[in-house]
């Protein structure tokens, strides 16, 4: 990956917890516990996630970048979600983290160095895994759940505006 379009994505990686807060603070308090269907995240537990996905991403670029052979060791973010009970944690801690984890972690990327980018690592589950792999997904993955976001509210209106005119 060319150092331009690096930049690119570290652009885009630093902006996602703006984009994240914006999404939430457009959804009322009573569309944000809402499950579109079963299996599917509410907006609650989406940023629980988010927080729970950001810190290993801070984890696993510094063992990208720090260690000879670094191992990324994958989750099941479905069972993580259940079994840390997301939808009765706080928002607002979870919140905290991914702006800190984001704004610390921008710091760091700007000032690694090149050779780090290409530098093999590997994912339990994946397999192949280094430092532009970790830049793909995490520049992307805040401005994806924002979406989410985004679309579980467009859901909740459409399903309360079925409610509202729902002969009974
Ligand atoms: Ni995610």
């Amino acid at each position: 990956m060319l150092a331009e379009q690096r930049a690119i994505l570290i652009q885009q990686y630093r902006t996602g917890p703006s984009e994240l807060e914006a999404a939430l603070s457009e959804t009322p308090d009573a569309a944000r516990n809402w499950r579109p269907r079963s299996g599917e995240w509410t907006i609650h537990e989406i940023i629980c996630h988010c927080a729970d996905s950001e810190t290993n991403g801070y984890l696993r670029i510094r063992m990208l970048a720090a260690e000879p052979s670094p191992l990324i060791v994958g989750y099941d973010q479905d069972h993580w979600a259940t079994m840390f009970d997301y939808a009765s944690l706080p928002l607002e801690p979870s919140l905290l983290i991914v702006r800190a984890v984001r704004d610390s972690t921008s710091t760091l990327l700007d000032r690694l160095p090149e050779e780090v980018w290409s530098k093999a690592g590997r994912h339990s589950e994946s397999g192949f895994y280094d430092a532009t792999t970790w830049l793909s997904i995490y520049s992307v993955h805040l401005a994806e759940h924002a979406e989410q976001i985004r679309e579980n509210h467009r859901r909740w209106i459409d399903q309360s505006q079925i409610e509202l005119t729902d002969p009974r």
